[in-house]
């Protein structure tokens, strides 16, 4: 795969190679050698099927940008996509928000078993770890990918958004924004954040694109939760106007579907105006930026 592809803005060519060099790097790195046939094969349907890769594009643009060579960024790329596959089958368990489709097909518990989708995610959590700790990067890479990646699962990240989430007394947008920055947030602001370590970029311009990365973040989960209410099952893959039928908080909820439109898109205008001191060289990151607040699924 061509690297001079990775940053190229031109979407269509270039996002494809992206997006093919990736789903190579993820079945590749993927830790299943002697792993029980069935949670090999519980892996790898919760890490290659119909995900959009929108983390490890992240990284692999923010790479890009800060000169990063390909070989380690690949391994960053798939560690978060593992620590995000992990994350939707920790998410859809009936002990969460107990839902039964994800991607267009069954939950992985509907598949497989509650037990084997609770190891997958253990598992898959693990690989993450694990191929950082292979990546052909400079042991203050790794070192700093891997504090970075932990503290971002964590009880003051996802895991500690989910547990927020799962409270359901969010009242405010400003209370929504924390959660989702953890929940949601946090693995995306990674993924950028990520790729810029596997480069050299100077302090303040490795600081912007984590803001970004922040902003960016809390947009997508802001679209995601617009879709939730305005979307398709068919397109979403995932069952629209569970938000409302649970009673969850939700920018929809507390804004109405047009305040959240206008909430996503002042989101997105803060994100991209993130990139300002990167000029061109931040076309392709920006693009992305806009299809994860504009999308459909
Ligand atoms: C500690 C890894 C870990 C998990 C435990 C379950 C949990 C805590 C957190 C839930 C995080 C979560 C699933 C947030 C929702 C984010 C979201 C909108 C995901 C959908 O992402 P897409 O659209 O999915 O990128 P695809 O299918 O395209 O990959």
């Amino acid at each position: 795969m061509s690297t001079a592809k990775v940053g190229d803005a031109g979407g269509g060519g270039a996002a494809q190679g992206n997006l093919e060099r990736i789903n190579a790097a993820l079945a590749r790195l993927l830790p299943t050698r002697g792993a029980p046939p069935r949670l090999a094969d519980a892996m790898r349907c919760a890490v290659l099927g119909r995900g959009k890769r929108l983390r490890p594009q992240l990284t692999l643009l923010a790479g890009h940008i800060a000169d990063a060579a390909p070989a380690p960024l690949e391994h960053a790329a798939a560690a978060v996509e593992y620590i995000h596959a992990s994350s939707l089958i920790h998410d859809d368990l009936p002990a969460m928000d107990d839902d039964d489709l994800r991607r267009g097909e069954s939950s992985l518990h509907l598949r497989f078993g509650e037990a084997i989708a609770i190891l997958t995610g253990d598992a898959l959590q693990a690989a993450a770890f694990a191929t950082l700790a292979a990546a052909p990067a400079s042991a203050a890479v790794v070192q700093r990918w891997t504090r970075l990646l932990g503290e971002t699962i964590g009880a003051a990240g996802m895991a500690g958004g989910q547990a927020l989430d799962l409270q359901g007394d969010a009242g405010t947008t400003a209370q929504l924004r924390a959660l989702y920055d953890r929940k949601t947030g946090a693995l995306i602001r990674a993924a950028v954040a990520m790729g810029a370590i596997a480069g050299t970029l100077p302090d303040e311009e490795a600081a912007a694109l984590r803001g970004f990365g922040g902003e960016i973040g809390v947009a997508f989960q802001l679209q995601d939760d617009i879709l939730n209410a305005i979307g398709s099952t068919a397109t979403l893959g995932k069952p629209q106007g569970s938000d409302q039928r649970r009673g969850k908080v939700t920018y929809v909820s507390l804004l109405g579907v047009e305040g959240a439109k206008n909430a996503a898109r002042q989101q997105l205008s803060r994100a991209l105006g993130r990139l300002a001191p990167f000029g061109r060289r931040a076309d392709a990151l920006a693009a992305l930026g806009e299809r994860m607040v504009r999308r459909a699924r």
